[in-house]
C-alpha cells in the first residue's frame, strides 16, 4: 500500500515538474508551490509517515491514525505529548537545467510555525521563530540538477520557550494560556512565542499547541528584475477622478531601461518609463481612474473593486506582472469632542457608518484546513446577517489572504488587531525585532485591502494592566514597584511606541489604535462610556441582567457577548450518547469557559422554565443567547449616533464547542444569527419599555429617507387584535428616533399581560420590511398555548419553501432536519397566530416524506 502511493506520490511531481517546465519557456519568473512529496516523523522515531503541506503535526498524525481526532470527545487531553517533542519534515524536488540556469533563485516560506531550522540538501539555509513571518532566502548556490532534498525541523514550542521564563524569573501574566492542561502546571509560555495565542487554549478553544507548514512554500526563480512589491496609495477623489499613486518596490540585477505599465481591464491608465537600479528600490507611478466607482460597505451600496494588472517591462520581454484587486474609498475614524465626551466612529466616503458586526476568531485550530469554502460561508453569512464590519482579534491570527480578499468582495470593514492578547509580553531586543518584522510584514500585505479599517495594537492588555488606574484584573498586584514599571514599560515600547510608528511608515492612512478597548490615546482610564470603544461583560462574566444592555452604552461597543450550546448535530459529531448531559465530562471538556454550563443555566432560569431533557436544554440556550444579545443590539442601535458600533462576541468557532458565537464550527447557524440578521436590518423598528413607558424607535442606516406606516397591534395568543394604530412616518437618513410613546399600565389595561404581546412592523411600498415583537412578562410568566402548525410545504428547484402559520402563538419556531445539513432561511422565530411565514429550505437532496422528516419544536414543548 505504502509503495503504491509513494508512485503515486512520484507520478504528481514528476506532472508538476512537467507543467512548471513548460510555464519556464514562456516566463521570467517562475514560481513552483512544493506541495508534494512530504513526509514527517517525529524526531528519534525511524517512521517517517506521509504529511500533507500546508499542514499541521496534529491533522498529520490523525491521517496517518496515530491520534484520534482532536476534537473528539475528551481526546485532545491524550494529545498533550505532541508539543513536548521535536518533529521534521521533509520533501524533494526535482530541478532542472533551465530553472538552475536562472540567475536568482530562492525559497519562500509563507509560514512556519514556529521554532524552525531550514536546511536544503543538507546545509542549513536560516532559522525561523516567528509564525507570522514570511521567510525568503536565496538558495541558488545549494541548489542541484536533479533532486534537492528540503528539509525543515520543527523544535518543541514547549522546549525552546520553557527556558525563557525561567530566566526571566516571573510569570507574566497570560489568563488564558492553559498551561495546567498542558501538564506545564503554572508555567505559562504562550506570551515567548509569536505564534497564535488560542493554540494555548481559550475559553472557548481547547489546548492544541500544533507545528507545522502552516502556510505554503514556493520555490521562485528569476532574472533581470522582480516586482517585490506595490503600494496602492489614494490621493485626491472627485466624482470625476480618483487620484492614486502605486508605489512598486523592484529588485533588479542591475540598470534596465524598463516600463511599468498598470491597466484596468485591458485599457491603460499608466505606462511609464522606469530607470531600474540595482538591489531594492521604489518606483512610485501616478495614475488616475476617471469616474471612479467607489467601494461601499454592506448596505451601504456596492463593494466596487477594480481589478488592476500592472506589467514590469524590459522592452518587449515581460519581466514580472501582478493582479490585484483595489478599492476606491476614504475611511477615517472620527473622534470629535461633543458635549457628552468624545466620539468614535468609522467614516466612510464621508459618510458616518454605524458598524454592525462581530468579533472573528480562527476558523480552526489547524488553519490550514480551513477550505476557501469555509472562508466563504463564513463572511457570507456576516454580510447575509447585514453586519459590516468584522473584528479580526488579537489572540488568534493575522488571517489568511483570503479572508480580507473576502471582506473587500462583501463590503466588510476589518477591524484588525495585531496578534496580542489578554496577557503581558516580554520586551527584550530579540522579541521586540521579532514583533517589528512581524508587523512590517503584515502591515505591507494587508494595506491595499479596501476593508482595512482600522489597525489596533492588542486586545484587553490596557484595561486588563490598568497602569495609571486602580482595577483592572488585578494584575499589578503580583508584581513589585520595578518589575511593574518594567512590564509597563515593554508594553509601551510596542504599543506607543513601535507599532504606531510602524503605521505611519507603512499606512499612513489607516488609524492606529493602541488597545480594544480603550477610552482614549494617552489616558489610560481605559474603560469609559463617553469615549473610546468598549467591552461590556458585565452580562455573562459579570452576572448582570440582559436589561444591563440597556444601561452600559459606549461609543462603540466592541465586544459584549452571551454563550450557547452548539445545536445536536454538532453535539452527536464530538460525543456518544451518554455524554448527553450538560455536566458529563465531556460537555464540560467542550466548554472553555470553566463557569460556562452552569452559568448558562442561571441565565436561563432568570428567563425561561429550564428544560430537564438534553435536547431542549441545547434549543433553549440558542433562543436565550439570541434573545439576550437581541437586546444589546437594539439598545446599542437606538442610541445611535451617541453610540455607533455593535460588534458582538463572537461570529465562529475553531472547533465544536458550547460558546458565545452565532455560528458554529461545522458553519451552522444558532439562534442568534437569525436574529442578528434581523436586528441589523438597515430600517428597524425596535421597541421598549422603560418603567411604564413604551417607545417605538425606528432606526435607519439608509441614505436616503424612508416613508412608511407604521403598524402596531397588541394581539392576545389566540390571534385576537385588542388594540392597533397605524401612522405615517418619514424616518431621517441615518436616524434613530421614537416615533410613538405610551404607558404601558394604560395600553394594557384590561388586558392579561400573560397572555399579549406587542407586534410593530413597518410597511413601505405595500412591502413588510421590517418587524418585532415585544412581551410584557419573562416567558417563563407567559400563558404560552399549545398550538398546531399549519406546514405547507413545495418543492423548489434549490430545496424546499415551507409557509407556516399557526392558530395560536408559537414562541421560537424551530425548524430541524436530521442528518441532513440545509439552510432554513429564516428559524426560531415568533409565529403568531393569523400570520404566515414563509422559510426557504436549500438543500441538494430531495425527500419524499420531506414533512414527515422536518421537526417542530417550540418553547411550550420543552416543558
Ligand atoms: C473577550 C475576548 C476574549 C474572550 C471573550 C469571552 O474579552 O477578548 O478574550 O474569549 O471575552 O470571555
Amino acid at each position: 500500500m505504502k509503495s503504491l502511493w509513494f508512485t503515486l506520490c512520484i507520478l504528481f511531481i514528476s506532472l508538476i515538474i512537467l507543467s512548471y517546465k513548460a510555464n519556464s519557456a514562456m516566463k521570467n519568473l517562475v514560481k513552483i508551490e512544493l506541495t508534494k512529496s512530504w513526509q514527517f516523523h517525529q524526531v528519534g522515531e525511524d517512521e517517517w509517515m506521509l504529511a500533507e503541506v500546508p499542514g499541521t503535526v496534529h491533522t498529520d498524525l490523525f491521517k496517518n491514525k496515530k491520534i484520534g481526532d482532536p476534537f473528539y470527545r475528551t481526546n485532545e487531553q491524550d494529545q498533550q505529548w505532541i508539543d513536548k517533542v521535536d518533529w521534521e519534515y521533509k520533501a524533494t524536488f526535482t530541478v532542472d537545467a533551465d530553472l538552475l540556469s536562472k540567475n536568482n533563485i530562492r525559497l519562500i516560506f509563507k509560514g512556519l510555525d514556529t521554532y524552525v531550522d531550514v536546511f536544503l540538501n543538507g546545509k542549513q539555509l536560516f532559522s525561523a521563530n516567528n509564525m507570522f513571518r514570511e521567510w525568503m532566502v536565496d538558495c541558488k548556490s545549494v541548489l542541484k540538477e536533479g533532486d534537492n532534498a528540503l528539509t525543515i525541523y520543527f523544535h518543541s514550542p514547549v522546549k525552546v520557550d520553557v527556558p525563557k521564563l525561567d530566566e526571566l524569573g516571573y510569570q507574566l501574566p497570560a489568563v488564558n494560556d492553559q498551561s495546567e492542561n498542558g501538564g506545564l502546571g503554572d508555567k505559562k509560555i504562550s506570551v515567548f512565542a509569536r505564534k497564535a495565542p488560542y493554540h494555548y487554549g481559550w475559553d472557548w478553544g481547547p489546548r492544541l499547541v500544533t507545528s507545522g507548514i502552516w502556510r505554503p512554500i514556493y520555490l521562485e526563480a528569476w532574472d533581470q528584475a522582480r516586482i517585490e512589491d506595490i503600494h496602492y496609495i489614494q490621493g485626491q477623489i472627485s466624482e470625476e477622478k480618483a487620484a492614486l499613486t502605486a508605489v512598486f518596490e523592484i529588485e533588479s540585477e542591475g540598470e534596465i531601461d524598463a516600463t511599468i505599465s498598470i491597466s484596468h481591464q485591458e485599457k491603460a491608465l499608466s505606462d511609464a518609463p522606469a530607470k531600474l537600479k540595482k538591489g531594492l528600490h521604489k518606483y512610485p507611478v501616478d495614475f488616475e481612474i476617471k469616474n471612479p466607482k467607489l467601494w461601499w460597505s454592506n448596505g451601504l451600496g456596492e463593494a466596487f473593486l477594480y481589478e488592476l494588472t500592472s506589467e514590469l517591462k524590459a522592452g518587449a520581454k515581460l519581466l514580472d506582472e501582478d493582479i490585484q484587486k483595489v478599492g476606491i474609498r476614504t475611511i477615517r475614524v472620527v473622534q470629535e469632542k461633543d458635549e457628552k465626551g468624545k466620539s468614535f466612529y468609522f467614516e466612510l466616503n464621508g459618510v458616518p457608518v454605524f458598524a454592525k458586526g462581530a468579533n472573528y476568531i480562527p476558523n480552526d485550530n489547524f488553519v490550514p484546513r480551513v477550505t476557501s469554502e469555509k472562508y466563504e460561508h463564513i463572511i457570507k453569512s456576516a454580510a447575509d446577517a447585514n453586519m459590516n464590519m468584522l473584528r479580526v482579534w488579537g489572540g488568534g491570527i493575522y488571517e489568511n489572504d483570503i479572508f480580507y480578499d473576502l471582506c473587500d468582495k462583501y463590503g466588510i470593514m476589518a477591524w484588525q488587531d495585531f496578534i496580542f492578547a489578554c496577557a503581558m509580553y516580554p520586551g527584550d531586543e530579540a522579541f521586540l525585532e521579532n514583533v517589528r518584522q512581524e508587523a512590517i510584514q503584515n502591515v505591507k500585505r494587508l494595506r491595499n485591502h479596501p476593508c482595512i479599517a482600522i489597525w489596533c495594537g492588542n486586545n484587553e492588555m490596557d484595561t486588563a494592566w490598568s497602569h495609571n488606574t486602580p482595577g483592572g484584573w488585578g494584575w499589578k498586584a503580583r508584581f513589585d514597584e520595578k518589575t511593574r514599571a518594567k512590564i509597563w514599560h515593554d508594553y509601551e515600547k510596542i504599543f506607543h511606541e513601535m507599532l504606531p510608528k510602524i503605521i505611519e511608515e507603512y499606512d499612513p492612512r489607516t488609524y492606529y489604535w493602541p488597545s480594544s478597548p480603550l477610552a482614549d490615546w494617552g489616558k489610560r482610564a481605559s474603560y469609559s462610556n463617553t469615549s473610546g470603544d468598549m467591552h461590556y461583560w458585565g452580562v455573562w462574566h459579570g452576572k448582570e441582567p440582559f436589561e444591563n444592555f440597556k444601561k452600559v452604552i459606549a461609543r462603540f461597543m466592541s465586544e459584549y457577548g452571551f454563550q450557547s450550546f452548539p445545536e445536536l448535530k454538532t453535539v452527536k459529531a464530538y460525543t456518544i450518547v451518554e455524554d448527553w448531559d450538560i455536566r458529563s465530562e465531556v460537555m464540560a471538556a467542550h466548554q472553555r469557559s470553566g463557569i460556562g454550563n452552569e452559568r448558562i443555566k442561571m441565565y436561563m432560569g432568570r428567563d425561561y422554565k429550564v428544560p430537564k431533557n438534553f435536547e431542549h436544554i441545547l434549543y433553549m440556550s440558542h433562543v436565550l443567547q439570541a434573545e439576550g444579545i437581541k437586546i444589546g443590539i437594539e439598545a446599542h442601535r437606538r442610541n445611535k449616533p451617541y453610540c455607533m458600533g455593535t460588534m458582538y462576541w463572537q461570529i465562529n468557532d475553531c472547533w465544536p464547542v458550547a460558546s458565545w458565537s452565532s455560528i458554529d464550527y461545522f458553519g451552522r447557524w444558532k439562534a442568534l444569527h437569525y436574529f442578528a440578521k434581523k436586528a441589523y436590518d438597515e430600517v428597524f423598528v425596535s421597541p421598549i419599555v422603560d418603567d411604564n413607558k413604551l417607545n417605538v424607535f425606528i432606526i435607519s442606516d439608509r441614505l436616503n429617507l424612508c416613508q412608511a406606516n407604521l403598524e402596531m397591534e397588541i394581539i392576545n395568543f389566540d390571534g385576537e387584535v385588542l388594540w392597533s394604530k397605524s401612522q405615517q412616518i418619514n424616518v431621517d437618513v441615518n436616524s434613530s428616533r421614537s416615533f410613538f410613546e405610551a404607558k404601558v399600565d394604560e395600553l394594557l389595561k384590561g388586558m392579561d399581560r400573560k397572555r399579549v404581546v406587542f407586534h410593530a412592523k413597518l410597511v413601505e411600498s405595500d412591502q413588510q420590511i421590517t418587524d418585532n415583537v415585544l412581551y410584557f412578562l419573562p416567558v417563563k410568566d407567559l400563558d404560552l398555548p399549545l398550538s398546531e402548525i399549519k406546514l405547507d410545504v413545495t418543492e423548489t428547484s434549490h430545496g424546499y419553501d415551507i409557509i407556516l402559520s399557526s392558530d395560536k402563538l408559537a414562541k421560537n419556531v424551530y425548524l430541524s432536519f436530521d442528518d441532513v445539513d440545509g439552510f432554513f432561511s429564516d428559524n426560531y422565530f415568533d409565529l403568531l397566530p393569523g400570520q404566515t411565514v414563509q422559510v426557504k429550505f436549500s438543500c441538494d437532496e430531495k425527500f419524499e416524506d420531506f414533512q414527515k422528516r422536518l421537526n417542530i419544536m417550540t418553547i411550550r414543548d420543552t416543558y
